[in-house]
């Protein structure tokens, strides 16, 4: 049972009785399975054991009884990485559950997880590599996918970077990747530099980076946050859906009910989301107008004396001059020591925002502002901002992330006791680099750039760094990713061109803001120079245009991988494991029982194949670095255990996983602070270690700590940003004005009338079709979105009304029956909804849910590939519309993150 399948590609052919030559066929190769072509895997997985003597198994009957063995490992359905447990019996994955050893949600988990096993069990999945036999690639271009065996596969793949190191173009040469565990050093950082490439190129900000730059640009930390629900007693959710997305849902959701009884919960967002309709306030903001919001509570909390004077300061006489429309002396206040620049703060941008001209920007009633601001001034500093990608995933969300984040500042929450947190320090171990690996071939393709800095564009293929994308993570110019803005670099060939792209664990060709161009991209890797080589589950429309499809192991249930879960003040080390194998720690027992499919690890298995094939080649740098992986318990690298290459592969992985764990598991290597193990194996079957608990306030200067910023404070005026944006001017011979035109901002240094740069303020949101369009377009998550991943999952389908206001198996889109109205449209009308990028059919579904003028859509829907139940007619037909087709490629250029939110308009009329 559940056999790696193992036949050569001709046995397999003569098997499916010959090749398929019409669309349908990459989708009937993909399933094809050890059985043959008829039936699904799972129904010829079930058939073969009928026609065994042995008794059959009843997966009924194991669930029922419980009759397997509960195994750990982590689900990566979403940002949460929950650590969980896998009911396995037979080599059957029957049942998860939340990891009974995490200290943060125990058994506890989100509805989605349970989505993973329709995933690994999907009919669709790719199950062996699959070679395009069709030169041309287009949308309508069927690429006629044939089986070949690994071996072909990877020959070709080393074939193309032999070619590439040949004529010295290795920096032609790309990775790209979306989710990933992190063992992805070796594949998304490891193996490009080996190879002679800079382009790496992550999902990074298509998912959240704008998040992040307000709590760097104010404490520091370019990171998400964890908020200490169980010990406050405000929670702003501000455009953030906690019990339904964001991250730690399972720990949250499960929490959220008990903390309900005594805690106050304001929402802030467009639309009447899941955590709204259990919320005390419900702040209704239009569309991009959080900033405005964000200041004039800021306003109400100084002018009401609410701060936090321990974390802020004190007027010197004790009496408030904070006072609306009125300049404050900054003599007369003495910060305290934790924070700087309050009083700047409130005389440039604060002091005229007051609640009744944020009502007249944001449409929330002033009343209720101030309301807010109130009680949750009053509850400071037990009261924290939950901030998502809502508010800041927008043209100018860099600034709206400071102004929603500082309010954290302000009543004294950052850090503290019932505030926000972040994660304690885990210690994983860095894994064996590849600084050692690389030959004068691969510097020469790694140098590209700077040589050639005056002609192009950028640091990397997605031009992150160039004049109008700073993109300052970490404060540094073009220190972070423009995912988005890769698809541009491919078809303008500018820093270069691109010959050679391995993109996993991603659907960029679905996931990314107008996706057209992403169809563009990819359909230009035409022709024998060019090769596009996809590791997946499934056939996504990414792997449409790919020339090699790799089947990939699912994370959950098939390799080693490790992730991490940071809530409930703790941070956790998850570990993926092969659970399905009785054995993991055994390569062959992995390989002979651990995989549905003949499926291999991206991040390990491949690159080890990848460099085994080009050793053989003479290019032996990339081995003799996987090679360094030997397993810390006993010393000996893969090629000492194994000489077979997949077993070796396989070796290579799980000592990775021990290299990388190390810490959390091996006595004589210290950890800072957390769960105590004997070794490996008893670490392996817990699955999981779990930290000591984050100690309050131990980064504030007052406690003898200190914020990562240039001033050591937390930055009400952000010196930080002020020494990153000058040095990315400086770069470019400017100065900042001129940079943050050139990036759509409305601030300026110079100009007494425009926003101050280096404070948090409200800008006016940019949004495209302004004039031009009716309705302001809503984007949010599904609650059973595993981000792209569960779309052909029947449960998804059945269970489309899990979000408040959507209805089941139909992809809608939630008018106000008032405009509905007016537009002469009725529940259930097929529509059209158009951009000034593109456009999409769906259903209307008329809802008091949503504003008027407004429209709200769950983004998932829309697949033309991917599966037979994601798609409408794989191959030609969409299923529901693509939120991503209406939404246009732009930028909030200071963190490189795509605008999903308060960025476009459209219009709706019916079909
Ligand atoms: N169910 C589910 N959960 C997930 C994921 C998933 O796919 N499904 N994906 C995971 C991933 S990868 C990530 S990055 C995180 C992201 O987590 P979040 O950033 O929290 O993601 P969303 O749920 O899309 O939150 C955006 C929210 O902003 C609201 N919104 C839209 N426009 C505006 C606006 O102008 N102002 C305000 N204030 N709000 C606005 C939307 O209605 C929505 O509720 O979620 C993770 N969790
Ligand atoms: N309009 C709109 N667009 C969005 C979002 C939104 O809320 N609205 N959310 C954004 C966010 S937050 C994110 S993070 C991105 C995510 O977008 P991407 O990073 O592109 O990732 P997904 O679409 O989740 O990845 C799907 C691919 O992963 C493959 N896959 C699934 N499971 C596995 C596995 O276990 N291993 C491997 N190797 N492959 C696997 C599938 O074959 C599929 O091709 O989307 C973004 N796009
Ligand atoms: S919250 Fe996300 S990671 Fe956790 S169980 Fe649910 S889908 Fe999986
Ligand atoms: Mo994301």
């Amino acid at each position: 049972m559940s056999k790696a399948n193992n036949d050569t590609a001709a046995e397999q052919r003569e098997k499916d009785g010959g090749l398929p030559t019409d669309r349908r066929g990459f989708l009937k190769l993909g399933a094809v399975g050890v059985a043959g072509a008829a039936a699904t895997p799972q129904l010829s997985a079930l058939a073969e054991a009928a026609e065994a003597d042995e008794p059959v198994f009843s997966p009924r009957d194991a669930l029922a009884e419980e009759t397997g063995e509960w195994r750990a490992s982590t689900c990566a359905g979403c940002t949460s990485w929950c650590a969980s447990e896998i009911l396995v019996d037979d080599g059957r994955a029957l049942k998860v559950r939340g990891n009974s050893n995490s200290q943060i949600h125990g058994v506890a988990n989100c509805p989605r997880k349970h989505l993973g096993i329709q995933q690994l069990y999907d009919p669709d999945r790719v199950t062996q590599p699959m070679r395009r036999t069709n030169p041309n690639k287009g949308p309508d271009e069927d690429p006629e996918f044939e089986v070949i065996t690994w071996e072909e596969a990877i020959e070709e793949i080393a074939d193309h970077i032999m070619m590439l190191r040949e004529n010295q173009e290795t920096h032609k040469a790309m990775v790209t990747r979306g989710r990933y565990t992190y063992l992805r050093p070796i594949l998304y950082s490891h193996f490009p530099a080996i190879v002679g490439t800079p382009n790496n190129i992550s999902h990074s900000a298509i998912c959240a980076e704008a998040e992040k730059f307000g709590p760097y640009y104010t404490e520091g930390e370019w990171a998400y946050r964890q908020y200490d629900i169980e010990n406050t007693d405000y929670v702003i959710a501000w455009g953030a859906d906690p019990i339904n997305s964001n991250r730690q849902v399972s720990y949250y959701s499960s929490a959220w009910g008990d903390m309900l009884d005594d805690t106050d919960v304001a929402v802030v967002e467009p639309r009447l989301s899941a955590t709204a309709a259990m919320a005390d306030e419900f702040l209704p903001v239009e569309p991009g107008e959080d900033g405005a919001v964000a200041v004039a509570m800021a306003h109400v909390i100084l002018t009401e004396g609410l701060w936090c004077r321990e974390f802020v300061g004190e007027f010197d006489d004790g009496e408030n001059r904070f006072v609306e429309g009125e300049e404050v002396d900054p003599d007369t206040f003495e910060e305290s020591e934790n924070s700087t620049g309050v009083v700047d703060w409130w005389n440039e941008e604060l002091k005229d925002k007051t609640p009744e001209w944020a009502e007249e920007q944001s449409g929330v009633p002033a009343d209720q502002i101030e309301r807010v601001a109130v009680d949750f001034g009053e509850a400071g500093p037990n009261a924290l901002v939950w901030m998502g990608g809502g508010p800041v995933m927008q043209v100018r969300g860099s600034y709206t992330s400071m102004a929603v984040h500082a309010l954290n500042g302000l009543v004294g929450s950052a850090g503290n006791e019932g505030g926000t947190l972040y994660s304690p320090p885990d210690g994983t171990a860095s894994l064996p680099g590849a600084d050692d690996f690389i030959d004068d071939v691969a510097q020469q393709g790694l140098d590209y750039i700077d040589e050639h800095s005056d002609e192009v564009s950028g640091d990397k293929i997605d031009q992150r760094g160039a004049k109008d994308q700073p993109v300052l993570k970490e404060g540094k110019s073009g220190g972070g990713v423009v995912t988005n803005n890769a698809a541009d670099g491919i078809l303008e060939e500018d820093p270069m061109e691109i010959k050679f792209l391995l993109s996993y664990w991603n659907n960029f060709a679905f996931s990314n803001p107008e996706n057209q161009r992403w169809i563009e991209a990819l359909s230009k890797l035409e022709g024998d120079e060019y090769l596009h080589v996809t590791v997946e589950t499934n056939p996504s429309e990414t792997a449409w245009f790919a020339d090699i499809v790799l089947p990939a192991t699912h994370h959950q249930f098939e390799r080693w991988g490790q992730l991490r879960s940071t809530a409930a003040r703790r941070r956790s080390i998850n570990l993926h494991q092969p659970v399905l194998a009785d054995d993991p720690d055994d390569p062959e027992d992995v390989l002979e029982n651990g995989r549905l499919w003949n499926v291999k690890s991206d991040e390990t298995e491949i690159v080890y194949m990848i460099a085994d094939e080009l050793a053989d080649r003479g290019f032996t740098e990339m081995l003799d670095y996987c090679e360094q992986y030997a397993d810390p318990e006993t010393g000996q690298a893969p090629s000492d255990e194994y000489d077979d290459r997949e077993l070796r592969a396989q070796a290579f992985s799980r000592n990775a996983i021990k290299l990388r764990t190390q810490p959390m598991w091996d006595p004589e290597v210290d950890h800072p602070g957390g769960d105590d193990y004997d070794g490996w194996e008893e670490f392996r079957e817990a699955g999981i270690w779990n930290s000591d608990e984050w100690e309050y306030r131990h980064r504030w200067p007052s406690e003898g700590g200190e914020f990562a910023t240039e001033t050591g404070t937390f930055e009400f005026y952000s010196e930080t940003l002020e020494e990153a944006l000058g040095g990315h001017a400086d770069r470019y011979d400017t100065d900042v004005d001129d940079i943050l035109e050139t990036c759509n901002y409305l601030a300026r240094e110079d100009d007494e009338d425009a926003p101050h740069p280096f404070l948090p303020h409200y800008e006016e949101p940019y949004i495209h079709g302004e004039d031009d369009y009716d309705f302001e377009f809503v984007d949010h998550k599904a609650r059973l979105n595993r981000e792209g991943r569960s779309a052909n999952t029947e449960w998804y389908q059945e269970f489309g009304d899990a979000d408040p206001g959507d209805e089941p198996g139909v992809d809608v889109v939630k008018l106000h029956p008032d405009d509905a109205a007016d537009l002469g449209i009725d529940d259930g009308d097929e529509v059209v909804i158009e951009s000034p990028v593109g456009e999409i059919e769906c259903t209307a579904k008329l809802w008091q849910g949503v504003q008027p003028g407004t429209v709200a859509k769950t983004f998932g829907q829309g697949h033309w590939a991917y599966g037979r139940t994601a798609a409408e007619v794989f191959g030609e037909e969409a299923k529901g519309g693509n939120n991503n087709l209406l939404i246009p490629a732009d930028y909030d250029r200071l963190s490189g993150s795509s605008v999903f939110y308060g960025c476009v308009k459209v219009n709706v009329e019916p079909k």
